[in-house]
């Protein structure tokens, strides 16, 4: 496949031209010299044709390599390039290949293929990788036996890891050594790995069900061993859960994870031997916070996930990316679930979850690159590691558990395993299989229509509204279901949506039985109603009174719920909702509410944005004694300027980031006496550890002090901040300290100062910690256009690297994509910032860039002058010549 056409444009590929390979490969055997400046790669293939498909050459993918020499079944023979393909014509219907090449890994900056990062060689092959490495038919369909031999310098490099299992080791002339590695399972390249450097290992042997020992190895540099206790337990929980949950059970003698500090993604599945950025793998209470041990847990449970879902099964071509990825994001999230100790903590995690979903996945359907769970077509693959593959994929899987039940949704994962074990398959085999299971569920009667959460992009909304029949003592709720077109796709058809559904009683808030129009009895807690037509009616009977309906009850489906709740219904679901979801998701509407009058009002309007109610209820969250503090957290928490722009038609960032700074300011100062409170209550939680509860109170106690601090701000009171301070000093714990130093920073204290450079001084030698200092002034809210001189500044910091992905990240992706208040501004010197550092790093790491380039996808809702200086600023992106496909794909779907 030619990637480019004839002017050089990149050409798209689309999933309706799938073909299946002409030629299989059954073996490959590869061997490495590892140099950093050349290293030489000999890959022989065992390959044939593949008799079902016409007779045609075989065309070989590679990217950047140096060619030496092709043999056929041992002689010399003649081929030919296409653009960057070999291909060979005339071959038998089943040969040898031999083809020897080298690379050059020092200068591989786009961290693609085989790579190096201190002095450690890596490799990432996902999607198109491997290519980088040897010609190959780089298509996850294609999938064959590895065995691997890796030669190097033993004392450069002492480790030698690959797939599989360790067969053979030893020495070799000249001080070099030799590794050789089988990996049971066949393969698709992508999953491909080797690793080679100084790299130490915490090791655990674990007895699985069946009595079968395995050996877990976390290989990390010689000074971090320190910080792998909490990715090792973590990976222990994961192998526990998938035998427990879905009887899946690790099926290598060993498992390695390895991390690095040079990476794109957060981690990757390679078979038997993961490989991390160092980010979700690194934690000690001095350098790691809650949240990262909690990021932690769930990628290295994702990963390991992988190992079933993905690795034994994988895909048969990249549309089908979210078979692997929805699938096993829902599994982490599951898992972190399973592992949470009480329902409110399973909840908190749900919430954190559909917060993801709606501040980065909804404005992705809403914008240029909107795209369905299963895509039509792409320039770039590497784009669509999406959150729309990754979390609303997930949804779709937990739409069908739904669905199915819990017990249903098992069931359906063991036939889908049992039927396509060792096969490269599509989204439709995972959901054939999962009704296969479940013939007598609602998901089995409306599969095809199902089907269309795969095929059409956008977010679907619900326009739902309540009737009370006083005479029948019935309640009707009519929903009316749209979807707005995305890119390709003007109109769309109905979903079906699980609605789960629970009635209050308006004046005491207690939950009502549910009886449907017709049935004979009433049940008590949620209901779920299938919905599949464009509208729909639902009469509830048996009521005396109009009830407060809590509707769409932990987000059982990922769409826009518009209803027009009063004040008081929002405030009666807020106080008394058993679900907990809804229960934050009326504070959010109340929150939301009180934004987008804010900013519909005059700009010379001074009235305070949060009425009394408001506050009070805050306050009585505040002060429950059976919340628990995470929660709290998460209620206390206003929604997002992103979020709160979301719901805009046309929007002035700075007007949403001075309402949104108004009603923290108003939260800071009326609570003010609570906020005490609850930092006394909260902030000794003893001996550290990670676990939700003592978490959540940290959570709940670094609030407080923002808001203190921000309370102080205005009233010039010094106690608050110089107790901050102490603090900073003082923290047994970074969760403790972080919060500490960013209660400091995020209310402007002058002494903030300070503690950043105390800060600096204790952990210069942490790179993820040095991440944080960056991340943490780059991300700080704006005050009069101060933010973005002081970014241009800690790009000359000595720390500063535009090369290191998670660096480059913490200060322009903390300003450009994390900070709105601060990145547009009115002289659009943010954009011409931006689209500086986009055309920089494309010539570096073209996938840091594209991520980088998506920091202006909503542009056509801003307002002016934003909207125009934004679309100038994409615009000379996108005229700059040599784009990478990558950024090129961004840039010229923005301005479509
Ligand atoms: N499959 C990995 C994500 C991943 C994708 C592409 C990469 O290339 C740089 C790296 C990782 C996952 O879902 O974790
Ligand atoms: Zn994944």
């Amino acid at each position: 496949m030619l990637q480019r056409d004839a002017q050089g444009q990149p050409i798209a590929i689309r999933r309706e031209d799938y073909a299946a390979p002409a030629y299989w490969i059954d073996t490959v055997d590869l061997t490495f010299d590892l140099d950093p400046a050349k290293t030489r790669v000999l890959n022989r293939m065992q390959m044939r044709r593949n008799s079902e498909v016409p007779v045609q050459p075989l065309r070989l993918d590679g990217d950047e390599l140096n060619l030496a020499r092709v043999l056929v079944n041992g002689q010399g023979a003649s081929f030919r390039m296409e653009g960057e393909q070999l291909v060979i014509d005339g071959l038998p219907d089943s040969f040898e290949l031999e083809i020897f090449t080298t690379c050059c890994p020092i200068k591989n900056t786009k961290l693609m293929g085989l790579f190096v990062s201190e002095d450690t060689f890596f490799t990432q092959c996902e999607a198109e990788g491997f290519r980088r490495i040897t010609y190959f038919l780089d298509r996850p369909d294609v999938m064959a036996s590895y065995t691997v031999t890796l030669r190097a310098s033993k004392a450069a490099y002492p480790v030698l890891l690959s797939n599989g299992n360790l067969v053979e080791q030893g020495e070799l002339p000249e001080g070099r050594h030799f590794a050789k590695w089988v990996d049971p399972f066949k393969k698709p390249s992508y999953l491909f790995a080797l690793v080679a450097g100084k790299l130490v290992a915490r090791e655990q042997r674990i007895k699985a069900r069946n009595g079968k020992e395995h050996l877990l190895q976390v290989y990390v540099r010689a000074g971090d061993l320190d910080k792998t206790e909490h990715a090792m337990n973590s990976l222990i929980n994961s192998v526990l859960w998938d035998e427990a949950r879905f009887g899946l059970p690790l099926d290598l003698d060993r498992f390695m994870i390895v991390a690095t500090s040079d990476f794109n993604m957060g981690a990757m599945e390679n078979k038997g031997l993961n490989i991390f950025n160092t980010k979700y793998v690194l934690a000690n209470q001095a350098t790691a916070t809650d949240a990262d041990y909690s990021n932690i847990e769930s990628v290295v449970g994702h990963e390991y996930f992988h190992n079933w879902s993905g690795d034994r099964v994988t895909c048969r071509d990249w549309f089908q990316l979210s078979l692997k990825e929805g699938l096993t994001v829902f599994r982490d999230q599951e898992f972190s679930q399973d592992l949470c100790a009480d329902a409110s903590a399973r909840a908190v995690k749900r919430i954190e979850d559909v917060r993801v979903l709606r501040t980065a996945q909804f404005p992705e359907d809403a914008g240029p690159m909107a795209h369905p769970v299963r895509p039509d077509s792409y320039i770039e693959i590497s784009n669509f590691y999406t959150v729309t593959i990754y979390e609303k994929g997930a949804e779709v899987v937990r739409m069908m558990q739904t669905l199915v039940g819990r017990k249903g949704f098992e069931a359906g994962i063991t036939l889908y395993f049992e039927r396509h074990d060792g096969q490269a398959v599509t989204c439709d085999d995972f959901a054939q299989a999962i009704a296969d299971a479940n013939p007598e569920s609602e998901l089995a009667r409306l599969l095809p229509q199902f089907k269309r959460w795969y095929s059409q992009a956008g977010t679907p909304r619900l326009a739902a509204h309540g009737v009370y029949d006083a005479q029948n003592r019935s309640y009707t709720l009519s929903v009316v279901q749209s979807c707005p077109p995305t890119p390709g796709q003007p109109t769309k058809e109905p979903f079906v949506i699980p609605l789960n559904v629970g009635l209050l009683d308006a004046s005491s808030g207690r939950e009502l039985p549910l009886q449907l129009e017709g049935e004979s009895e009433a049940t008590h807690g949620t209901r779920t109603v299938v919905l599949s037509r464009a509208g729909e009616q639902i009469t509830f009977t048996g009521l005396d009174a109009e009830p407060v309906p809590s509707i769409l009850r932990g987000f059982s489906a990922p769409v826009i719920l518009d209803f027009e709740y009063t004040d008081a219904q929002l405030l009666t679901l807020l106080a008394n909702d058993p679900d907990p979801f809804n229960r934050w998701e009326a504070g959010q509407r109340l929150g939301l509410r009180a934004a987008l009058n804010g900013i519909a009002a005059l700009a010379t309007d001074t009235t305070p944005v949060l009425n009394d109610a408001y506050i009070d209820a805050m306050r009585s969250v505040l002060r429950n004694p059976q919340l628990d503090a995470a929660f709290k957290e998460l209620v206390l928490t206003l929604p997002s300027e992103t979020y709160i722009a979301e719901q805009l038609d046309v929007v002035d960032p700075q007007r949403v980031h001075l309402v949104r700074e108004a009603m923290r300011a108003q939260l800071a100062t009326a609570l003010f006496a609570d906020w005490e409170w609850a930092y006394e209550q909260n902030h000794d939680t003893g001996a550290y550890s990670p676990d939700p509860t003592s978490s959540g109170r940290r959570a709940l106690a670094g609030m407080a002090l923002n808001f203190l601090c921000l309370a102080a701000r205005a009233s010039g009171d010094a106690v608050w901040p110089g107790k901050t301070l102490q603090r900073f000093k003082d923290a047994g714990n970074m969760t403790d300290r972080f919060n500490a130093l960013n209660a400091l920073v995020s209310s402007g204290h002058t002494l903030a100062a300070q503690a950043l450079a105390r800060f600096h001084a204790i952990f210069k030698d942490e790179a993820l910690v040095i991440d944080k200092w960056f991340s943490l002034q780059a991300g700080a809210p704006d005050r009069g256009g101060d933010i973005l001189p002081l970014v241009k500044q800690l790009m000359k910091h000595p720390d500063f690297s535009l090369k290191n992905p998670n660096r480059a990240r913490s200060v322009i992706f903390s300003f450009c994509s994390a900070n709105p208040g601060a990145f547009h501004r009115p002289d659009a010197a943010g954009y011409v910032f931006w689209s500086e550092r986009v055309i920089e790093l494309d010539a570096i790491n073209p996938q840091v860039a594209a991520r980088l380039a998506r920091a202006l996808d909503r542009w056509s809702k801003l307002a002016e002058p934003y909207r125009s200086a934004a679309r100038e600023a994409i615009a000379r992106v996108a005229a700059k010549p040599d784009l990478s496909k990558d950024t090129h794909e961004v840039v010229t779907r923005a301005l479509a």
